[in-house]
This record gives C-alpha cells, structure tokens and sequence, in this order.
C-alpha cells in the first residue's frame, strides 16, 4: 500500500475530501508547539478553512514536538499531510489536512525554532502540550525546580549559534524564541494556548513572566518588558473528542484511501473554539471557519471544563472500575449516565456563569450523547491518564465553590472517590489490571503505600497529597467523609 503524500493522493471518490493544493500553506505564520493528534484534529483543521474562505496563503503551520520525533516521522515522509477520520454513528468520511507544512522535534533543531519564533512572518504561536506541558507547582506557578526549566534558565540559547540543542521546557522555548524575536526587532506576535486549562492565556502570561523573574535581573526586566509591549497571550476554549488512533481506524482509512496514512487522526463530527479576541497583530479568519470570538472566554471554559470534561473523567474512572472497555460502553450504563446527570445538575451548574444563548441542561444532554458515539472506541484509560493534572481543573475548582456555598458536593465525591479506586485498586470488576498513566503515578503509590487499605486510610493518603487538593479540601471533614463513604462502596 503506497503512502499518502503529495505525489500519492488518495483517488476522488464520495467521503474523501483532498487537500487544497500546497500554495496555501507554503508560508509559514502559525508555530504549534505540541503538535499532536488533538491539534491536528482541530486547531490545523480551522485553520485550513480558515485560510480556503479567506482564500489567504500564509497561514502555514510548523509543528514543534516535545517529547520525540514520532510524529516527525510520521508527516515528514508525507509532505506534512494527513487524514482526520471523521467517525459518527451513521457514517464515517476522511479528509486529508494539508495546513501543517513542516514539523520537527524542539530537542533536535533548537537553532530552527529559534529562528522561527523570530521570524516576522510568524504571528501566531499555539500550544497544544498537556495540562503537565506547562510545568507548574501547586501554587501555579512555574516550577524552578522542574529539571527542564531549570536547564533553560542555565542555557542562553536565544542567540543563534549556541548549539543545536534547544530549550526543553514549553516556556523555556517561548521566552528563548521571544528573545531572538526581540533581537531580530521580529515585532508583536500572539501566544494562544489551546489546552483544557481555566483561563489558559493568563497562565500563559504568568509562567513566562516567571521565568523572566528568575533570569539575571536585568535581562529579565528587559525581557519582560519587551514582552509586556510586543506579546498577546489571549485565552481560548478548544472541543473535539479525538480517541487515540486504533490499526482499525487505520484498516479503515486505508480501505476508504487507498493509500496509508501514518499520521492519521480519528475524531467526532463536533467541534468548537471559542477564542478571547485580543490579539497582538494578525490572525487567520478563524471565525469564518466558525470559531467564535468574544471579549471574555471563562464561561465557556468554566462550561466546558466542568460539564464536558469533568464527566469525562467520572465516567472514566467509574466506567473502567465496571469493567467497560470504553466511554460509549460507560455512559450507556444507566446508573453511570444518571450519576454524569447528577454531578451537572446538584454540582456544576451552581456554579456556571451561563453563557449568553446557552440551555445547559440541552448543553450536558448533547455530551452525553456525543460521549455515547460507538464509531469513535474512545478509550475509558485514555481519558483516565493524568488524572493528578486533570481533577483540579475539571473537578476540584466545582467542589471549592460549592464548599464555599456551604453545600457538599456528593457527586464529586463519588468522582473523586472514583479516581481514588482506580489508583488504589488499579483493577477492574473483572480483576483486568487498570494502567495508571500520570506523572506523580510514583508520588500516588508511595502515599498509598503505607496505607492498609481501606477506604478512610486511602481517601486520608491521596487527599492529603497537597499538589493535587492543595491544602483546604482536607478542612472540609464533610466533603472527606463523603469521598469515603463512596470510596468504602467502590472498594
Ligand atoms: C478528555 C479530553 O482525554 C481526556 O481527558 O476528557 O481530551 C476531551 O476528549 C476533550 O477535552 C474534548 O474536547
């Protein structure tokens, strides 16, 4: 089976859609830093259409990897090009993305980031790299001890010539490249987070002043300064449920193509962006593409957070506790689907600053109902990976605000009880072990290690591990005991 790339398109034919031809993408104005399948599913897919409506060339994305040169290896031999497999319950069509014209891996070409990241013709930069992307201690803020911070911080690579190797850490790179952007007078540029972080532009904003903060003063100021002046970091809200590719949507698209695609992204036919409209300089016509622009995202985000992805991981947890291979399975489970009802309805919604035009009960239904989708074979585990990073802003930030109301918010104790299980217990109903995919995985077996195992000693061990519940819920003997009370039914 040949592979996808420009000189091997996959033949026209009803459910296939070709790329528009190379010319749209050939100048590079967007670096993505992060460029996995969720980008590619989203950001690079509004961006094309974006750049066809507009009919405007120059809004090229290059993509930077950050952990290796997988998905370098997978785009390069293909001219950048790829497929979103766009999967519902009726039919499933392929659309092979032509935006993204380069990618390489940050750790290999430092110099040509650099060099990027200066270059007047980039003006935008997005980020796609994990809630655990951003380094940040418990407080939030940028975490000086993390290795790879600390190793930018070291190594002034901002001027060219300083070795191929490049910063290591998301930040390091932004402020390294604004740097070499400052010295090449490159002019302003925009930094728009896409991750699912509450009011992820202002926690753009904070770490690079944190990082300029810790550089030797006085180049710190100066970069903070030029930076005040030169960088917007809007904040934006990003949906589309991208399942990890499987070989059978590869069997699948091979069979639709004709031709293999190694970079193929699986997805859902919804999508959304909303994004804060303030930008430094120039932007592609995203909203004619049908994202939507507004002075203040944080409703959206705060809706989407705690009702979509907040549910998400209840269903994760609870659904691979019982046993279900995937969130399809989990949600047509009617004690599950009703506890995700309940979570929204006693916990989220008082919560909500409801965005004009939005019924959030319809909002939560069509979730549901998107979670329900038996083509994506969206994973239980895959959503349950990270969940130390994810819990604090999916569920943690609506239990404070109902402990503040002076209510408990019983089901994200049972969310939370459910996590806890899945930690402690790391297997299903069935005994089929559960992979705990997270980076303070060595920090949770540890706490839980001398615990003997029931459900207070468990629910004490992993509450009081302060990076992920801070130090307040524990105060809170009512919301504890309610997390154990569930803890004690699930173990
Ligand atoms: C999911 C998200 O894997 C997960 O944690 O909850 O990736 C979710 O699919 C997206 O946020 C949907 O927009």
């Amino acid at each position: 089976m040949k592979r996808l790339s420009r000189e091997q398109l996959p033949a026209p034919r009803p459910g296939v859609a070709l790329p528009p031809d190379r010319g749209l993408a050939a100048s590079v104005g967007i670096v993505h830093l992060g460029i996995g399948a969720f980008h590619r599913a989203h950001q690079a897919v509004f961006t094309e259409d974006a750049a066809l409506a507009a009919d405007e060339p120059g809004w090229g994305i290059c993509g930077v990897t950050q952990r290796s040169r997988t998905v370098v290896d997978q785009l390069r031999p293909q001219d950048g090009l790829y497929t979103v497999l766009q999967r519902d319950q009726q039919d499933m069509t392929a659309r092979v993305v032509g935006q993204v014209s380069d990618v390489f891996f940050a750790a290999e070409e430092g110099e040509r980031q650099l060099r990027l990241l200066a270059a007047p013709a980039t003006r935008v930069v997005t980020l796609t790299v994990t809630e655990k992307g951003y380094r940040r201690d418990e407080h939030g803020d940028l975490d000086l001890a993390d290795e790879a911070v600390a190793h930018d911080l070291a190594h002034d690579l901002a001027r060219p010539g300083r070795g191929r190797a490049g910063s290591r850490s998301v930040v390091g790179q932004l402020v390294r490249g604004l740097q070499a952007r400052e010295l090449a007078d490159a002019g302003p540029v925009t930094v728009l987070s896409c991750d699912n972080l509450p009011e992820n532009g202002r926690v753009v904003q904070r770490l690079l002043a944190d990082f300029c903060r810790a550089l030797p003063r006085r180049e710190g100021e100066q970069t903070a300064a030029w930076i005040t002046e030169h960088v917007s970091c809007p904040s934006s809200m990003v949906d589309r449920i991208v399942p990890a590719t499987t070989d059978r949507d590869r069997a699948d698209a091979e069979a639709l193509l004709g031709v293999r695609d190694a970079a193929l992204v699986v997805a859902e036919p919804f999508r959304q962006w909303v994004i804060e409209d303030r930008f430094a300089s120039a932007r592609p016509a995203w909203e004619r593409a049908g994202a939507t622009f507004v002075n203040d995202v944080a409703p959206y985000e705060r809706l989407k957070l705690r009702v979509l992805n907040g549910t998400h991981s209840m269903l994760a947890y609870l659904g691979a506790l019982a046993g279900y291979e995937t969130i399809a399975q989990a949600v047509c489970d009617p004690d599950l689907r009703s506890a995700a009802r309940r979570l929204v309805a006693d916990d989220v919604v008082p919560t909500l600053q409801v965005p004009p035009g939005v019924d959030v009960s319809a909002y939560a239904e069509e979730v549901l109902d998107r979670f329900a989708n038996p083509a994506l074979g969206h994973r239980t585990t895959q959503v349950a990976m990270d969940g130390s990073q994810k819990l604090p802003v999916r569920l943690l930030g609506t239990a404070r605000d109902r402990l503040a109301a002076g209510a408990v918010p019983d089901s994200v104790a049972l969310a939370v009880a459910g996590w806890m299980a899945y930690v402690a217990v790391g297997a299903d109903a069935t005994g089929r072990a559960l992979p705990l995919d997270d980076p303070l995985a060595r920090r949770l077996k540890q706490a839980l290690g001398d615990a003997p195992g029931d459900a207070r000693s468990v629910t004490d061990a992993l509450l009081g591990i302060s990076e992920i519940f801070g130090t307040d819920l524990t105060d809170h003997a009512a919301f504890t005991q309610a997390v154990t009370t569930h803890l004690k039914e699930l173990l």
